[in-house]
């Protein structure tokens, strides 16, 4: 065999110039930056609020004993189709719809298995560009995940936004969500966090959801769900489905985008779902076609892995309900260190109103902390968030709340 030879261009060398000279150096990512100045830092303080973990990566056991089960089972290797796992794609659909869903019994939601709720979501921007027959563009809440602008930006969907979240409230600015959604052109797409809105933890109330599907039923709006924290919002599925069933059951023909990283802790694994409610079966049929022809030449067809944990977890009785379990668990953990701030905060007489730390739901608090007391808190206290004041509260515990309650009271009093 021939000894490996270091790579050397010709070119190069001739040209002195490499072919990406002028390629600029693009800016860390908003929310994943925080995560690697995080691991630079040698401080054994440190703690990371960027996303939801601190190195402890927490597999849950309903997901250990579906990979012990899989593991014996010697499943193959085989390609799957393009559109995914049917098991899986079924079970995520029953799970999202409802077992009684109407357009389910009837056979016409068209689903396909994604690469966990980003690539939902680049298939459903995908699919709206393509064919939808009204403006080519999106409605996305103010603030929104900040990842939703470039998705929909990448399919060449123009991105609008309406009003959601109201600072001096700090909760939800539903008069402006209305008025700006009225406001819209009829039949303009609008992007809706089912549950656990991201980055503000503000949710309509059952009330508010039913009120938006009638102005947006009015003004023939479609409604693109985004739900990718089914069960981490109440602890509860079925409750956390409530606006993408509501809206089905008053005839909207909704579009989903469905992530498992976080219910099942599948981060990695990347499981997830896009789904499309038809008016018929045969409609159905075409749509999955124009569905295939987006993903084989994105990614082929979708890993097997984590979408059998998902289906082997959703199919099984005793699984399924251990895990139901285990997402309630998950989410009374995040619960009670939203209580276990809020008072680290007011012992402290932090400067503010912070009930919204409570008040607000799933896993991330929009605390209100401005972009210096996040720097300050990352350069003095090793103390990482996203610097709109972000936090994932489910990366709390109790061996570091104390010591980031009193971070954050140090940089709201100009202590640090
Ligand atoms: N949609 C929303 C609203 C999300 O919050 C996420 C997950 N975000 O968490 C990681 C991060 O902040 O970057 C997603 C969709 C999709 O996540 P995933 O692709 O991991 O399923």
């Amino acid at each position: 065999m021939l000894p490996l030879k270091p790579f050397s261009s010709p070119l190069l060398g001739k040209r002195l110039i490499s072919t990406w000279a002028n390629v600029k150096q693009g800016p860390p990512d908003a929310i994943l930056g925080v995560t690697e100045a995080f691991k630079r830092d040698k401080d054994p303080r440190k703690i990371n609020l960027g996303v939801d973990g601190n190195g402890k990566p927490y597999v849950l056991p309903s997901v250990q004993k579906a990979e012990d089960l899989l593991y014996h089972q010697h499943g193959d290797k085989e390609y799957l189709p393009i559109t995914g796992l049917g098991d899986f794609t079924k079970l995520a659909a029953k799970l999202a719809y409802g077992p009684s869903s109407k357009p389910l019994k009837e056979g016409r939601i068209a689903v396909t298995q994604s690469i966990s709720g980003t690539g939902a979501l680049r298939i459903g921007t995908a699919f709206f560009a393509r064919h939808y027959p009204g403006a080519k563009a999106i409605y996305l809440p103010s603030p929104t995940w900040g990842n939703h602008i470039p998705i929909a930006k990448d399919a060449g969907l123009e991105v609008k936004s309406y009003s959601y979240f109201d600072k001096e409230t700090v909760g939800l600015d539903f008069d402006g969500m209305k008025k700006d959604i009225r406001a819209a052109p009829d039949g303009s797409v609008i992007l809706l966090h089912a549950c656990a809105h991201n980055p503000t933890g503000v949710d309509p109330t059952h009330n508010q959801w039913k009120e938006l599907s009638e102005i947006m039923l009015e003004k023939k709006h479609f409604p693109f769900f985004d739900m990718a924290y089914q069960g981490f919002a109440s602890g509860d599925t079925d409750y956390d489905a409530f606006a993408v069933r509501h809206f089905v059951e008053k005839g909207h023909q909704v579009v989903l985008c469905q992530s498992f990283a976080k219910n099942m802790g599948l981060y990695s694994e990347r499981v997830g779902a896009f789904s499309v409610v038809t008016a018929s079966p045969e409609e159905k049929e075409r749509v999955d076609s124009q569905l295939k022809i987006i993903v084989r030449p994105l990614y082929s067809n979708p890993p097997i892995h984590g979408a059998r944990i998902a289906a082997c977890i959703l199919g099984s009785h005793d699984l399924n309900k251990q895990w139901l379990g285990e997402v309630k668990g998950m989410a009374d953990r995040i619960i009670s260190m939203r209580d276990a701030l809020y008072d680290g905060l007011i012992q402290r007489n932090t400067p503010g109103e912070w009930g919204h730390v409570r008040s607000q739901i799933g896993m991330f608090s929009f605390t209100g902390l401005t972009p210096a007391q996040c720097d300050a808190l990352a350069a003095k206290a090793h103390v990482y968030l996203t610097r709109d004041g972000r936090v994932s509260v489910a990366a709390l515990n109790a061996g570091n709340i104390d010591y980031f309650a009193e971070s954050v009271s140090k940089a709201v009093k100009g202590e640090l």
